[in-house]
């Protein structure tokens, strides 16, 4: 079987005009452009990187919604395997902020058990009716633990950006390893056993 570093899919999530794609732009090349609209390309968009995880390769993959935001436009393949949802919204526009748990539906019910992290991009701007600091503690609040971190960001000046994702590379990869202990010690299955005769095995022992 071919191993490598573990490959965990990130998606990009939120209203249109949040800024999903100037994320993964930075993700991808690490640019900014002021343009907006639709990709002018067909289709999903991913892009593949290599963080440092306590020494270890972890590699994320990004992938944007190619213009089309709605589960219902998007499509099951979109959330299909997800490990992670980056839940954007725009810090100077708050209705991009109170329509989340509309996306936050949308993950749950199309990519099961993905994490789900918020991500309040556009930090550099400044304004009357932003979202601010309450906001965000009361929708946390209300999330309970649905989410797995918080960040705010600026892609127009690069804040927070590559620290946003390492450190989501570090907690997806810390609930991996924890998941793989929890089976080790459970011991489900050793290797080169079938479910089948690790049952065996165990009614043999006790009877
Ligand atoms: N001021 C500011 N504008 C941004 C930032 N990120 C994106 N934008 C602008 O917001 C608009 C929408 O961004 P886009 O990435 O196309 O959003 P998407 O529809 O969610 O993919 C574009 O004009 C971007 O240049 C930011 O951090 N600060
Ligand atoms: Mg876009």
């Amino acid at each position: 079987m071919a191993t490598g570093p573990p490959n965990y899919k990130i998606i990009l999530c939120g209203e249109y005009g949040v800024g999903k794609s100037s994320i993964f732009r930075r993700f991808m090349n690490n640019t900014f452009t002021v343009e907006s609209g639709k990709k002018s390309t067909v289709g999903l968009d991913q892009s593949v990187r290599t963080f440092d995880v306590h020494g270890q390769d972890v590699k994320l993959t990004l992938w944007d919604t190619g213009g089309m935001e709605r589960m219902s436009f998007i499509g099951s393949s979109y959330y299909r395997g997800a490990n992670a949802a980056l839940l954007c919204y725009s810090i100077k526009n708050k209705d991009t902020f109170t329509i989340l748990s509309q996306y936050i539906l949308d993950i749950v019910m199309n990519a099961e058990g993905a994490k789900i992290f918020l991500c309040g991009n556009m930090a550099d701007a400044e304004g009357e009716d932003m979202v601010n600091e309450t906001d965000i503690e009361n929708f946390t609040r209300e999330c309970g633990n649905v989410l797995s971190g918080t960040y705010k960001i600026s892609c127009k000046d690069n804040e927070g950006v590559t620290e946003m994702f390492r450190d989501m590379a570090s907690v997806l990869h810390a609930e991996q390893i924890g998941r793989m202990t929890l089976r080790k010690s459970l011991n489900v299955i050793k290797p080169g056993e079938t479910p089948e005769n690790n049952m065996n095995d165990a009614k043999k022992k006790c009877c």
